[in-house]
């Protein structure tokens, strides 16, 4: 059978209020995208995923959606959409939308008529309760908000503005599968389906017993019981019809689960994402925390993921950054000393892993953290409830402000810096949010014109995967896996194997080839390193700091 064409892409996220302003409002847009497609065919990527761009009060910068079927006036027009479209298939880059149908905004006219009265029609498509459970927002404070005019509460997983959509009421389903064929007949190419692994609650509303954290009611809707016969109803009623992808973006949620929401056996989805090895900065369990990165655990969870997923044929999708994580560089890298290194060195692990590999805006060039130092700098509704709620219980400012600013989701969310000109070249008005100081060194046009930038790595890495099959298609196999230094792993097919070598810390370490690897026989080829004069003795090799090394062996 001919393998899915995503199998072999590399997509590019673009989070458009930060990409490129060309109306000078300060704010990204549709014409900004256009003006960019060139840049991204330079790179090399396949597809690109916008997120959301429907209509939406932007409590949520777009998740809150009030109008599936208008574009957000701020980014341009439904004609500005389908320029984009042609602009981008005519450069062969697919074009994917963000889907997000956990929830509407309040705003939404189905919500504003389910809210006006108990038996409106469109009661049903959320979820009313006579009394709340003890289940917490995502975004903070309880998960149920009362309505006074009917006397019952809304469940809303995140804000209170985004309320959760009921996909038990088959009519739900029915809006949602109309809507999403819009999109297709409009010629998009797939979908990233947001909190898509929530969407089914399971219908006996149990308060949570709180034995993993307070009002934890996850274990009530993460994975719940109709999901994945909802996913293949959608799979069967629109995303069969059209040589789509989809990915389903999930929170807390499983191995298990995850094949069996891509393995195509199923008919659910392409492939998904997960979150657990961006969980390894957290302090017990907690993101609002301070914490150097476990370095074993996040080498354990990787190495899972890509062992359990081959095994049971489903699909990673592998990505370090997207617009809810803060910039990898800053987080499991060095954004000082060894930004160049540890940047290409982070690429060069994700990427050559199993699965479809996704670049953030700027990653490409290695964007950091911004490191805001006052309140006033951010924008991000979920770190601003989280601000007040820490304010309540009466932690200490500058404390808040430290964990905003190595965990706040506004540290990704930074206009892309283009050049060292005024305002990163991102807009010619005032940014919706303040640009990182480091534009004038960090910036996409220096790196075009340095051949040894992080950019021309991720390109080579984009080249590489369309050259050697075994990127796609090889198992994964650790080695030196109690190593606290190297991450190191082979990608092996019947009679080829590509090793991989990562030194993740800024001291030299020595690696030695465990006798496990036996390349009695090959010979190797070095692919990529991000030094310029590496060792091709696979043996025996003296890493410096962050060095990142590729062997083919054939
Ligand atoms: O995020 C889902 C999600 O679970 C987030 O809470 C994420 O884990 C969190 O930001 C990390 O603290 C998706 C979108 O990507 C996010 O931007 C939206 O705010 C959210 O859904 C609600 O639509």
């Amino acid at each position: 059978m001919k393998q899915p064409w995503w199998k072999k892409a590399v997509v590019y996220q673009i989070y458009p209020k930060s990409f490129y302003d060309t109306t000078g409002n300060g704010v990204g847009d549709l014409l900004g995208i256009i003006a960019k497609l060139d840049y991204l065919q330079t790179l090399g990527v396949d597809v690109i995923w916008l997120t959301p761009i429907y209509e939406s009060p932007q409590r949520d910068n777009g998740y809150d959606i009030s109008d599936y079927y208008r574009i957000h006036e701020e980014y341009g027009t439904m004609e500005d959409f389908e320029c984009l479209l042609k602009e981008a298939h005519a450069r062969g880059i697919k074009v994917i939308m963000d889907i997000v149908v956990n929830h509407t905004s309040t705003e939404h006219a189905w919500f504003k008529e389910a809210r006006s009265s108990r038996d409106n029609p469109y009661r049903d498509f959320y979820i009313w309760r006579d009394t709340p459970t003890n289940w917490a927002s995502k975004f903070g404070g309880n998960a149920w908000e009362y309505n006074e005019e009917t006397g019952q509460y809304y469940l809303h997983l995140f804000d209170v503005t985004q309320a959760d959509l009921n996909w038990e009421n088959e009519e739900v389903r029915k809006k949602v599968y109309e809507m999403m064929t819009f999109w297709f007949e409009k010629g998009v190419d797939g979908f990233r389906l947001d909190v898509i692994n929530l969407i089914s609650k399971d219908q006996r509303f149990p308060d949570d017993d709180g034995s993993v954290a307070p009002g934890d009611g996850r274990k009530f809707y993460t994975d719940g019981p109709r999901v994945h016969e909802f996913l293949h109803e959608a799979n069967q009623k629109v995303f069969s019809k059209y040589d789509a992808m989809t990915v389903g973006e999930m929170s807390s949620t499983t191995t298990e689960h995850c094949i069996r929401y891509s393995n195509p056996a199923s008919k659910e989805l392409s492939m998904t994402f997960n979150f657990h090895h961006l969980k390894v900065d957290y302090a017990n369990g907690e993101k609002w925390s301070i914490a150097d990165f476990d370095f074993l655990k996040l080498k354990n969870i990787l190495t899972v993921w890509q062992t359990k997923m081959h095994e049971g044929g489903g699909w990673n999708a592998l990505f370090w950054c997207n617009h809810d994580q803060p910039r990898i560089v800053s987080r499991y890298g060095d954004d000082s000393k060894f930004h160049k290194e540890s940047a290409k060195m982070l690429a060069t692990t994700i990427h050559m892993m199993q699965g479809t590999p996704y670049i953030y805006q700027g990653e490409e060039f290695g964007m950091t953290n911004p490191k805001f130092t006052r309140i006033e700098d951010y924008r991000d509704v979920e770190s601003l409830n989280m601000y007040k709620i820490k304010k309540a219980e009466g932690i200490d400012e500058e404390k808040i402000l430290a964990i905003l600013k190595q965990k706040s989701r506004d540290n990704s969310r930074t206009p892309v810096q283009w050049s060292g000109e005024v305002n990163a070249g991102f807009t010619t008005g005032k940014p919706w949010i303040p640009i990182a100081a480091n534009y004038p060194e960090i910036n996409a046009e220096q790196a075009i014109a340095d051949e040894n930038s992080i950019f021309y790595h991720y390109k080579r890495l984009i080249e590489l995967r369309k050259q050697y099959d075994i990127i796609t298609d090889g198992n994964y196999q650790l080695i030196l896996g109690e190593h606290p230094q190297i991450f190191a792993y082979v990608r092996n097919t019947a009679d080829e194997k590509l090793l991989v070598i990562n030194n993740f810390y800024g001291t030299e370490v020595e690696f030695i080839l465990p006798d496990e690897v036996d390349i009695t026989g090959y010979t190797s080829e070095l692919l990529l390193s991000n030094y310029s004069d590496s060792a091709n003795d696979v043996h025996h090799i003296v890493l410096r700091p962050y060095e990142s090394l590729v062997y083919y062996l054939q």
